[in-house]
């Protein structure tokens, strides 16, 4: 695999600091090297640098829109060239409002993504349904095609176009959906597995039925966009809105590993650890390790084990 990887240390479409830092704790951990020594092809693109934007108050309830449409459009240019250079682009953040930026500039040069979204939050709220304000809880509603005619002009906000099927989405782990998202999932007949479907079926026939849907209309790049705090707090409690009952480290890792088996990855985002939430230094460590492992089994790290093809037992 040719990998491509940058950092976006962006935390302002959410009020808690700390997931700045996601970056370049998961780089502290050796993930570039790791990817080496699992036979990828490495580029390491750096962090993207954000401008600030003064005077960006509120719109209706939509916290700091011009600082995140401007920090989504420059991340946009960047993986636009990441991908133009022929890497499958992993962004790390930072918040999750960066998949407006990653997920644009990635279809902008694959027309006709399928989107695996896994999280514990469907992050579909139109600004008009939002509890929060947060954009992170909001980036879904800007890409969804069917969405459009909902949305509500945002200044900062405007320049996206939406580039998602509402048939080429599949959510995975849900488990914190609030009504206005819950009414959006049903009313466009979007794919989720919550943890319930997870409980139910078991992982390995979610991810047969996320194969099946995402490839029944052909075979399209995916774009795996990971929220670490799809995992249970258990393993991933440095992020910023943590929710019980969650993935294992398993589950969590078998995703991966059937998403790479597929050959389509096109994109990665790896976003929502905060360093800043944890309480120990195992906390970190543990959120971290799992975010790390997470990109390593997107890009062929196995657990059965593996040796070269001219291995020669001494
Ligand atoms: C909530 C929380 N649904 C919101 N979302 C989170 O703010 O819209 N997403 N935490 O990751
Ligand atoms: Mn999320
Ligand atoms: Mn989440
Ligand atoms: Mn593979």
């Amino acid at each position: 695999h040719s990998v491509g990887v940058v950092g976006a240390p962006f935390w302002k479409g959410q009020p808690k600091d700390g997931v700045e830092k996601g970056p370049d704790f998961i780089r502290g951990a050796g993930l570039v090297e790791k990817l080496r020594k699992q036979g990828c092809t490495v580029k390491d693109y750096g962090n993207v640098t954000f401008q600030d934007v003064s005077n960006d108050s509120p719109v209706g309830k939509v916290q700091r829109p011009q600082t995140v449409g401007l920090a989504n459009q420059r991340l946009a240019d960047v993986v636009k060239a990441i991908k133009n250079d022929g890497y499958i682009c992993v962004m790390l953040g930072g918040d999750h409002s960066l998949a407006i930026g990653s997920i644009v500039g990635h279809a902008a040069i694959k027309k006709d993504l399928s989107v695996v979204w896994v999280d514990a939050h469907a992050d579909i709220n139109t600004p008009l349904t939002t509890p929060t304000g947060n954009i992170h809880g909001q980036p879904m509603s800007f890409l969804i095609k069917e969405l459009h005619c909902k949305m509500p002009v945002v200044p900062g906000l405007s320049w996206i176009k939406p580039c998602i099927s509402a048939n080429d989405l599949v959510y995975i782990g849900l488990r914190d959906v609030d009504p206005g998202e819950h009414y959006i999932l049903k009313s466009l007949g979007i794919k989720a597995f919550s943890i319930t479907e997870v409980d139910r079926l078991g992982i390995a026939k979610v991810m047969e039925q996320t194969c099946d849907h995402v490839f029944s209309r052909g075979k399209k790049p995916i774009h795996l966009s990971y929220d670490i705090d799809a995992i249970d707090p258990m393993v991933s409690p440095a992020t910023g809105t943590p929710v019980v009952g969650g993935l294992t480290y398993r589950e969590g890792i078998y995703i991966t590993e059937v998403i790479c088996q597929t050959d389509l990855l096109s994109a990665l985002d790896m976003v929502e650890v905060n360093p800043k939430q944890a309480k120990t230094d195992d906390e970190i460590k543990s959120t971290v390790n799992a975010a790390v492992d997470v990109v390593l089994g997107c890009f062929g790290r196995v657990r059965e084990g593996s040796h070269p093809p001219d291995y020669w037992m001494p």
